[in-house]
């Protein structure tokens, strides 16, 4: 079972959270989600105090650290996001992006580092395909 990092927006907008969740019971079916907070829509997005936030920092960078691949959902943009990718980046993680066109453009930093596999996705069914593949081909 591989340890997967799933990253998606929190402070950057909440919209998403219930597709999230989704996205983790999927790979839970199979794998192990180390960050299933993120699909959590009771999980609050205000600003705590300086050392819980620093507490996230080191809990969450710990964890990616340990984790066996990323998945990051970049459709709703988060600076949280952009820079766990570039963590997991230095940390030669494998990272796989899935975004779905709507009214956010992916950064042309995500597009253009080849170090990334993007996918992108329409429907559910394409959702659910994609991180099936992912999973199956991960080598970690
Ligand atoms: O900039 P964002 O908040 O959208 O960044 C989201 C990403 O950063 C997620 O993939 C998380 O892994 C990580 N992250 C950001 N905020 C938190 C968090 N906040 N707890 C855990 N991971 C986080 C809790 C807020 C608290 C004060 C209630």
């Amino acid at each position: 079972m591989k340890k997967v990092y799933f990253a998606g927006s929190i402070r950057g907008g909440r919209e998403d959270t219930s597709l999230y969740n989704e996205i983790i019971s999927y790979i839970n079916q199979t794998d192990i989600v180390m960050t299933e907070f993120v699909g959590d829509i009771e999980y609050s997005a205000e600003p705590g105090t300086l050392s819980h936030e620093q507490a996230i920092y080191t809990k969450d960078t710990t964890m990616l650290k340990d984790a066996d691949l990323v998945i990051a959902e970049c459709t709703k943009p988060s600076h949280g996001v952009g820079y766990e990718l570039c963590y997991a980046e230095r940390y030669e993680k494998p990272v796989y992006v899935i975004y779905r066109p709507g009214d956010h453009k992916l950064s042309a930093m995500i597009t253009g580092n080849p170090y990334f596999t993007v996918y992108t996705y329409n429907t559910r069914e394409e959702l659910f395909a994609i991180l099936k593949l992912i999973l199956d081909q991960a080598d970690c």
